[in-house]
Order: C-alpha cells, then sequence, then structure tokens
C-alpha cells in the first residue's frame, strides 16, 4: 500500500505526534503489520489491518481485546506496578471513538509500539516453563473479569462441531479419499464419545470456560533485553474456551518432536520434559482457580488438541484442501498422520501424566 494512503489511515487514530513514516513490521501469517514512527519523544505504533476472513466481526473482535487489556491493566494499578504500558498492550480508538478503523472495505485498529523487546521462538523445557507460568498467570488475572467476550472464532475449539464438520466430509466424500483412510476414519471415532466429554462436562454445569488465550506459544510472549516477561500478545484468539485450549495446544505443537507435517511417523515422541516443564509452570500460577475436574482432566486436554487437529486436518483432506494451504496433494494427510501418531504417543503417556500432576499438587 501507498505511504500516503497509509499514513492517512494511521492519522484517522488518536495518537500523539506527527507521523515520520508508516514501514512494515513483523512477519504475521493472519494479519499485515506496520510501524507508525513519529515524531520526538512521541510513542510510536502498531498499525494492523485486520485479516476478516478469519476474523469476520470485528466489532466483536475488538470488544473482546479491549475488555482483556482494560481489565489486566486495572489489576496492574491496583497493585501498583510500575511500567505497566509495556506489561499490557494498550489500544488507541480512532477519531469517532471506536477501537478500529474502517476504509474501503478494510478494517485498522492501532496500540502502542513496545519499545527494546525480544520476543524467543524454539521449545526447551526452561522456556515451556515460561509459557505455562505466563499463560497460567494471563487465564488467572481474566479468571474475575466481569465483560461478557464473545468468540471471535465461532466454536473455534468445539470438538462436537469438528466431528460434525469431519463427519459431513466423509458423508460428501467428495474426493474419494475416504476408503483408502479407513483406518483413521476407525482410529478417531472409537475415540469420539470420550472426546466429547469437555462439552459434555459444560452442558452439566461441571466444567466452566474462561477466558483463554487459545494461540499459547512462546512466540506470543513479548520479553525485555534482560528476558523477563513483560506481556501476551496477538489477543485475536482470546476468548471463552476450555483451559485445555491453552494447556492442550501448547503440548500439542511444543511436545512434538517432530514438526506438524513431518512423514517420519516412527520419529514422533509426545515428549514428557516438556509436558512436565510446562505443566509446572503453569500450576503454579494457575492452581489457585483451577477447579478439582479442571485438574483432573489436564491429561485429558493434551490428547483432545492432537485428536482435535487431527479431526481438523483429516476433514480438510477429505473436503479436497480448502482451509489449509498445502505444498503437495498429500499435505493434509502426511499432517493427519503425524497429529494421529501425536495423540498415540500422548495417550501411551496419560497415567505418568496423571502420576506428575498429582506430584506438583502434593
Ligand atoms: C492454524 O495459522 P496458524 O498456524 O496460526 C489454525 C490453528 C491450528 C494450526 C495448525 C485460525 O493456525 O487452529 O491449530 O493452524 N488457526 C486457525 O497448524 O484455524
Ligand atoms: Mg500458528
Amino acid at each position: 500500500m501507498e505511504q500516503k494512503e497509509l499514513q492517512q489511515i494511521a492519522s484517522h487514530f488518536q495518537i500523539e505526534g506527527n507521523i515520520v513514516e508508516v514501514k512494515p513490521l513483523g512477519n504475521g501469517l493472519i494479519n499485515t503489520t506496520y510501524m507508525v514512527v513519529t515524531e520526538g519523544d512521541a510513542p510510536n505504533y502498531v498499525l494492523q489491518n485486520i485479516n476478516v476472513a478469519i476474523f469476520p466481526d470485528v466489532e466483536l473482535l475488538m470488544n473482546n481485546i479491549v475488555a482483556v487489556t482494560g481489565h489486566i491493566r486495572a489489576k496492574l494499578e491496583a497493585a501498583g506496578t510500575d511500567d505497566i504500558d509495556r506489561k499490557v498492550l494498550k489500544f488507541v480508538p480512532c477519531q469517532c471513538g471506536k477501537f478500529y478503523y474502517e476504509h474501503d472495505g478494510k478494517f485498522w485498529r492501532v496500540m502502542v509500539f513496545i519499545p527494546d523487546t525480544v520476543s524467543k521462538s524454539g521449545v526447551t523445557p526452561e522456556s515451556s516453563y515460561i509459557v505455562g507460568e505466563t499463560f497460567g498467570d494471563f487465564q488467572a488475572s481474566l479468571a474475575d473479569i466481569p465483560a461478557q467476550l464473545g468468540e471471535s472464532i465461532k466454536d473455534f475449539h468445539n470438538i462436537e462441531f469438528r466431528l460434525q464438520q469431519l463427519r459431513e466430509a466423509m458423508e460428501a466424500d467428495k474426493m474419494g479419499r475416504l476408503a483408502e483412510t479407513k483406518d483413521i476414519a476407525d482410529e478417531l471415532m472409537k475415540r469420539a464419545e470420550d472426546m466429547t466429554r469437555s462439552e459434555r462436562l459444560f452442558r452439566e454445569g461441571k466444567l466452566p470456560k474462561r477466558i483463554c488465550h487459545c494461540d499459547t506459544k512462546v512466540d506470543n510472549i513479548l520479553f525485555d533485553k534482560d528476558e523477563n516477561v513483560l506481556c501476551v500478545i496477538d489477543l485475536d484468539t482470546v476468548m471463552p474456551s476450555f483451559v485445555f485450549s491453552d494447556y492442550g495446544d501448547f503440548l500439542r505443537s511444543a511436545a512434538n518432536t517432530q514438526p506438524e507435517d513431518s512423514a517420519d511417523y516412527d520419529k514422533i515422541e509426545f515428549r514428557m520434559d516438556i509436558f512436565k516443564a510446562f505443566t509446572e509452570g503453569y500450576l503454579k500460577t494457575a492452581r489457585a482457580f483451577l477447579t478439582p475436574i479442571e485438574i483432573e482432566n489436564l491429561p485429558y486436554g493434551a490428547t483432545l488438541f492432537p485428536y482435535m487437529q487431527t479431526v481438523r486436518f483429516y476433514a480438510d483432506y477429505l473436503n479436497g484442501d480448502t482451509y489449509y494451504k498445502i505444498q503437495y496433494p498429500e499435505h493434509n494427510l502426511v499432517r493427519t498422520r503425524n497429529q494421529l501418531t501425536l495423540l498415540q504417543r500422548a495417550e501411551a503417556h496419560i497415567p505418568e501424566m496423571e502420576a506428575f500432576i498429582k506430584e506438583q499438587l502434593a
């Protein structure tokens, strides 16, 4: 986009200082992000074009994010924390008062840029402990949020809904891919009853939904130069869900010894060193608010996400690869078999997971 147009969009927000330039920032896969550089002492800003193909309800999305950041900020203020503007994101309203601005069918938002930060990537037991501790703390600070949040992606982590999508894909069998992959369908269907237990417990009033991040990974934490945690970022998927959304989805990606699209199924293991480090960090900050049913089902959560991802990849494979981008025709089938293997490896560790959690709480 043209510099002039970007600057015009940025100037519709209530920012301090004169804009010097707007330049590309980071390499996010979903939204397009820019840095708004201002003159002199005024802060710089982050300008983002929101991907409405994935987040169609911008009003709901921004209501969620503003409620969450506002709640965390109020808590930090009440606790007399210093340097609050580095410890929670600050969104800036546009001149019209809303926290987004629509221009030519595109939706934009602005937040204050936090300088001198670093991000980490890569999985180690040390970083997994920090992720557990940080996201447990994130859930804990939102456990008493009074605002009603909506689902920025409807039924995102609803396993009954994901299974329904799979059943429809199997019924249609559009590409004729079901017969030769029937073993996968069987493995998934025989677990369906057990794997949907979270939704049943919820309907029975036994399992709460809480505000979860739903994209739990170390890349979504900002650190200062000394590697202290500053804040959680990338709040688009923050929504009501089961705590397993943060707990299980982190383990799904971090505890796999192979990338999620590796066809070296024999090399797939579920890393218990990562499980233990992450769980220890998570329980440190989350145990105070977790209910006994949530705790008891954490190992279930660790298997639910490989299961759900298998269901999603397989449904997409049967549908002819319309959701996940593929690099070769069998890509989604490979991802499916990878996640199914991870599920089986994780299942084999359930007794050890249970014993570890018990030990932690003793
Ligand atoms: C998608 O685009 P990415 O990699 O952040 C998906 C996640 C899946 C993940 C599997 C909005 O996330 O739910 O777990 O792929 N996000 C959406 O790789 O569907
Ligand atoms: Mg991702």
